[in-house]
């Protein structure tokens, strides 16, 4: 199956979600698949930045209305077990990830296409892109981590009718609200986002994972906690290569070249 596509790049890779005949709507084997493609990543070590896309008219339509949620001769769905063993698994994925993900919402988000999209670390859109909290038009609620996203980045106000409306919101409303990094023109979408992952890629690995940590934790977090899990991340970072580097490049008045 060639649902998810996977292209290397210099010390990058992107992963292209590709059902485009459905807006790349996702059942359990294609997520199975999206799974592996993002432990691979993560386990090359040449690899340090993803880029997550979808080919076509559409980012991803969320899960596949087929047969994997279609009542049968044994009653309805599990749809704990459908969300616990693959949606939510690829957000969990994405956030204990050590590699930056960038996703590029290319068309339409939809569902938990809409809350991977969320879980990835800069996201741009296209301006003409929509963001589908689609859950309530088939009677269910938002997962995948819509409900967490959500109320963080637009707030409970926005979050609460964006769920309970289902209205869809252009890549342009996203980025003014916060919900995404950036909004930019369809054409200019896949470069700018190539760009970014590849000055990602060149980072320094170490300590973008580690803000990453950091970034999970900040909303369960006090204050004094937070600023004590900087002080350990800060420590871990000082010791690495990566800041010897950077200290001597900036002394050296030229760019730094971050070690793997
Ligand atoms: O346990 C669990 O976790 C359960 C899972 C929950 C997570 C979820 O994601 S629930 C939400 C599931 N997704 C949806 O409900 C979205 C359904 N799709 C739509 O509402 C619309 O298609 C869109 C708003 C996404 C886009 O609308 P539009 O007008 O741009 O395109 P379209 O014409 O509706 O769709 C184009 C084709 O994609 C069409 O096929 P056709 O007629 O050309 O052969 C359509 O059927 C197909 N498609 C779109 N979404 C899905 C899909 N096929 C299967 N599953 C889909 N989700």
């Amino acid at each position: 199956m060639d649902d998810i596509r996977v292209t290397p790049h210099h010390a990058w890779r992107t992963i292209a979600l590709n059902a485009p005949a459905r807006l790349n709507a996702v059942n359990g084997p294609m997520l199975t698949r999206l799974l592996a493609a993002l432990d691979e990543a993560e386990a090359d070590p040449s690899c340090r930045a993803v880029l997550l896309t979808g080919e076509g008219r559409g980012f991803c339509a969320g899960q596949e209305l087929g047969a994997d949620v279609t009542p049968g001769p044994n009653g309805p769905p599990d749809l704990e077990a459908l969300a616990s063993t693959y949606h939510h698994e690829v957000v969990r994925r994405i956030r204990a990830s050590r590699l930056p993900v960038v996703c590029a919402v290319n068309g339409v988000a939809a569902g938990a296409g809409a809350s991977f999209a969320l879980a990835c670390d800069i996201v741009l859109a296209s301006k003409t892109a929509r963001f589908v909290q689609a859950f309530v038009k088939i009677g269910l609620v938002p997962d995948s981590g819509a409900s967490y996203f959500l109320t963080r980045s637009v707030g409970e106000a926005r979050a609460r009718a964006l769920a309970m409306l289902g209205d869809a919101i252009d890549g342009e409303q996203a980025a003014a609200w916060g919900m995404i990094w950036k909004a930019v023109e369809p054409d200019a979408l896949m470069a700018e986002a190539e760009t970014l992952t590849a000055r990602l890629a060149q980072g320094p690995t170490a300590a973008l994972a580690a803000m990453k940590r950091m970034f999970h934790a900040a909303p369960e977090n006090d204050l004094h906690t937070q600023l004590e899990l900087e002080a350990r991340l800060q420590g871990e970072a000082g010791r690495g290569a990566a800041f010897a580097e950077g200290v001597r490049a900036f002394q050296e008045k030229r760019p730094p070249v971050f070690p793997r």
